[in-house]
């Protein structure tokens, strides 16, 4: 899959940003407690795995922080847009 870097990802997504450093978006989510958090992740992972495009994440009890890029392609795709706008739905 082509690379279209993360600048151009961002501009389409609601809250994501670019990592400096390196080609990636990432998007901090806050939610209610950790229970709404962990179901967020579990209906992100199920995707994720349907979609072989998994997310680097980083949990403490109602923060999820995400971190999207495709390694294979050693940047961000279209894949990275398509997982944050499902993440930015489920997340409500
Ligand atoms: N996830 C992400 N984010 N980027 C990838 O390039 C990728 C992946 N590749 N999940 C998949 C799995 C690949 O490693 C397997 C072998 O299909």
């Amino acid at each position: 899959m082509d690379r279209i870097g993360a600048e151009a990802a961002v501009a389409g997504l609601s809250g994501w940003s670019a990592v400096e450093g390196r080609d990636a978006i990432r998007k901090a989510f806050q939610f209610a407690d950790f229970n709404a958090a962990w179901g967020f992740m579990s209906r992100v992972a199920l995707k994720a795995d349907q979609m072989d495009h998994h997310p680097e994440w980083f949990n403490v009890y109602n923060k999820v922080d995400v971190t999207l890029a495709t390694h294979d392609a050693g940047g961000v795709t279209q894949k990275d847009v398509d997982l944050a706008s499902f993440m930015d739905a489920v997340a409500g």
